[in-house]
């Protein structure tokens, strides 16, 4: 039986890694932060009782900027794949927070990889970087390779750029089998409520049903290669069963923009959203309501732009060439991106209806939170 560590493991991508995982067999391992809310909804329908014999999914303490703990644990654990998903990942938040972010994505990979050194590991173990395609920043070509220069745009973007570099100069140094996927954008139902992808299809489900009034944005002319997680973290594992270790861009070659997002959201229930005006002026309002079931009236407003959302510096196109992926890992897509609107979408919808259900004030503070990016 293989043994694999997940750092990140509560976030969207390690829930469906650890699944998958556990699925093809893995003892899996998964690392923790402690808060002061239990923060595993993602993974609690894997959850197995630790006092049962046979569990194959075990959870531990810790945190990537840690050293003595992620050694400890890595020894402890001895695994023979390591995925590094852990990260402070909210570009617009990376502007708050920028040395915690370098620490924890930059510095944390750092940590990791000497953490196998330190322990003589370096031809046991594996370890699969989270890359991004954050990482090419400014646009200087598209489609985006691995042959792309880089030019990234965010302190987060930043904190990657190192994280990327030292994985690479630890394969070469120490012939370590360390490896990049620079995964572009990949969403779910999942996904966390602050990216735009679930910002907009929470905000759906909420102001079709009447909870909502207004959904407040940032900037509706970014493009994103958007696809759905699932079949990214099939890509990581095949990342880490290849003959050599390599890197490699993960993405559909589509590109969306953030207005077309939005309007293919509302047209998931029925409602067509037409734009008027440009830049901080512009509107989201309601062309037609096709859906009896949603009594929204024509022309009324629900989307709104908040400049409070722009970033100080922004990505403004992302298209990703997967071409090596593809010949070299056997990897496409299985979902296109209409599939993952109307899955989060329906999500969402089910969320708001299981919520309406109950009090005026459960439904207030689900809808009403204060951290919104
Ligand atoms: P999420 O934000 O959903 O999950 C991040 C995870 O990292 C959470 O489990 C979080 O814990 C954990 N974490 C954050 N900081 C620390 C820390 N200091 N120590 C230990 N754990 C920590 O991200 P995704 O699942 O979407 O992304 C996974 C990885 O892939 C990230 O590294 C991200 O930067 C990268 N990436 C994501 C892409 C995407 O489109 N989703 C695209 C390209 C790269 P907690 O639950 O406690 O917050
Ligand atoms: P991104 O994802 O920055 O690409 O990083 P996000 O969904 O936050 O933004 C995508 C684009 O939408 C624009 N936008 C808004 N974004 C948010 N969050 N909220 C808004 O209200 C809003 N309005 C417009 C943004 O400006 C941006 O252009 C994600 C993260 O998962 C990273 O960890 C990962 O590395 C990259 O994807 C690939």
């Amino acid at each position: 039986m293989k043994t694999a560590l997940i750092t990140g493991i509560t976030g969207q991508d390690g829930a469906y890694l650890a699944e998958l995982l556990l699925e093809k067999g893995y003892m899996v391992h998964g690392i923790k932060r402690r808060s002061s809310l239990i923060n595993t909804d993602r993974i609690d329908h894997l959850y197995q009782d630790p006092h049962e014999k046979n569990v194959r999914l075990k959870l531990h303490y810790g945190d990537l900027t840690d050293s003595t703990n992620l050694i400890r644990i890595i020894q402890e654990t001895q695994p023979d794949e390591i995925y590094n998903l852990a990260a402070m990942s909210h570009v617009k938040v990376s502007f708050d927070t920028p040395e915690y972010t370098a620490n924890a994505d930059g510095i944390g990979t750092l940590r990791l990889l000497e953490a196998i050194r330190i322990l003589g590991l370096e031809k046991k173990t594996k370890i699969y970087q989270a890359s991004t395609s954050e990482l090419y920043g400014l646009v200087q070509e598209v489609p985006q390779s691995e042959k792309t220069p880089f030019y990234p745009r965010s302190p987060y973007g930043v904190a990657k750029l190192y994280a990327y570099w030292i994985t690479v100069n630890y394969r070469e140094a120490y012939n370590m089998f360390a490896c990049n996927g620079i995964l572009f954008n990949h969403e779910s139902p999942l996904r966390g409520e602050t990216f735009v992808t679930r910002k907009i299809t929470r905000a759906v489900a909420a102001i079709a049903s009447g909870h909502q009034n207004c959904l407040y944005m940032g900037n509706l002319d970014a493009q994103r290669d958007w696809g759905h997680a699932k079949d990214y973290v099939e890509a990581m594992w095949r990342i880490l069963q290849q003959e050599t270790p390599e890197d490699f861009v993960i993405a559909t070659g589509k590109t969306t923009s953030v207005r077309d997002f939005i309007s293919m959201a509302f047209s998931e229930v029925g409602i067509a959203i037409a734009f008027k005006g440009e830049g901080i002026n512009e509107k989201g309002f309601v062309a037609a309501c096709s859906n009896p079931d949603y009594q929204l009236e024509i022309g009324k407003q629900v989307v709104s732009i908040d400049p409070a959302y722009f970033r100080p510096t922004e990505v403004d196109l992302l298209i990703g060439d997967a071409t090596k992926a593809r010949t070299k890992l056997g990897w496409e897509p299985k979902y296109d991106l209409k599939a993952l609107v109307s899955e989060m979408v329906e999500t969402d919808l089910n969320k708001v209806t299981a919520y309406a259900q109950m009090s005026v004030g459960q439904i207030h503070s689900y809808i009403n939170r204060f951290e919104e990016r």
